[in-house]
């Protein structure tokens, strides 16, 4: 089974092997060689200027998430802390790492505040984050580890007193088949009654959720394109992102935002790190991204089977955004 990639822990997290490049490459290139569509994994995004083409994506009109996210957080961060009574944190693609503040704040309040663990596939974005939280909450233990969460959580070790964070509607960026698996790996690194706060976006109309991956400055046009850049930088291909337009669509049937890449004109792409040489016509589409729609019923669904039930569902009052509070039980996960 393939380890979690360079978990080059920040601190003194377990270090796990396998080259990242090596990883990137195979994964490259299998996703373009898939047919009938050809596709890049979503984690590509984010090297340095992805992360950013991202925080600059939250502050566009259009895209209520993170916005919403925040607000509905900062009214429920004492309830999730009371009905979970943690003394550490674990975030899962933390980010900038805003908004575990505002529960370590809660925490705080509670003389709970002991650890957290944050996870995340930029490296540095995480050590900036651990630092910073180090140095805000004296006492606070931080660690970090970088890695793609979805290969080996192992690393967090067994749960107990423990909140694992999944916020800003991640979990939508998982093939909803794969999430009752993925969901049951988190509960196997949790104790009976630790908790799992979940950001779901919610199923909404269809303009709504069009304007959101359409953004009309173009950012998550960049944002898009960026993830050829990652190749380029990374396995030396020879992409010209500008020779590929940005499409973002609602799937109604599969409750998915869909993004893809479309070749406008004709080219020859070479990614000699994966051994490929690609010939692209135009109209030609690779699937950069799909982001997953969830209803309370769509979500509870995924959850059979895990050894987690909802505790609570938080949702704004337009019922933009959820946050759904799961609670391990005594079963043993299974999937
Ligand atoms: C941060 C993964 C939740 O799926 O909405 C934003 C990423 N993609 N615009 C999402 C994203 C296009 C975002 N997530």
């Amino acid at each position: 089974m393939a380890r979690s990639d360079a978990s080059r822990g920040i601190s003194a997290v377990g270090a796990v092997g396998d080259d990242p490049a090596a990883r990137m490459a195979a994964e490259v290139r299998a996703g373009l060689l898939t047919r009938p569509l050809p596709t890049l994994p979503s984690k590509y995004f984010y090297d340095d200027r992805g992360s950013a083409l991202f925080e600059d994506i939250t502050r566009t009109t259009e895209y209520y998430q993170t916005r919403t996210e925040e607000a509905l957080l900062e009214t429920v961060a004492d309830r999730v802390i009371a009905a979970a009574a943690p003394r550490e944190l674990v975030e899962l693609g933390s980010g900038v790492g805003r908004k575990i503040r505002l529960l370590l704040d809660a925490m705080k309040r509670r003389g709970w505040l002991e650890r957290c663990l944050l996870f995340d596939i930029n490296e540095r974005m995480l050590d900036q984050s651990v630092a910073r939280l180090e140095g805000d909450y004296p006492g606070l233990v931080a660690r970090g580890v970088v890695g793609d969460f979805t290969e080996d959580l192992s690393v967090l070790g067994p749960g107990g007193d423990r909140l694992v964070l999944f916020l800003a509607g991640t979990i939508g960026n998982l093939h909803p088949d794969e999430v009752p698996a993925f969901l049951a790996s988190v509960a196997r690194q949790m104790g009976p009654g630790d908790g799992f706060l979940v950001g779901l976006d919610l199923v909404k109309s269809e303009s709504r959720l069009h304007a959101a991956y359409n953004d009309a400055a173009g950012v998550t046009a960049e944002f898009n394109r960026n993830i050829l850049r990652v190749i380029n930088d990374r396995l030396g291909a020879d992409f010209d992102p500008l020779a590929f337009e940005h499409v973002a669509f609602y799937d109604r049937k599969r409750q998915w935002i869909e993004m893809r890449l479309r070749a406008r004109s004709a080219s020859r792409v070479r990614i000699p790190a994966a051994g490929l040489e690609l010939d692209y016509r135009p109209g030609d589409e690779i699937r950069t991204e799909i982001s997953a729609k969830y209803t309370r019923e769509t979500f509870a669904a995924k959850l059979l089977g895990t050894a987690l039930r909802v505790e609570e569902f938080f949702t704004d009052p337009e019922k933009l955004f959820a946050l759904a509070l799961l609670e391990r039980t005594e079963e043993t996960p299974g999937r």
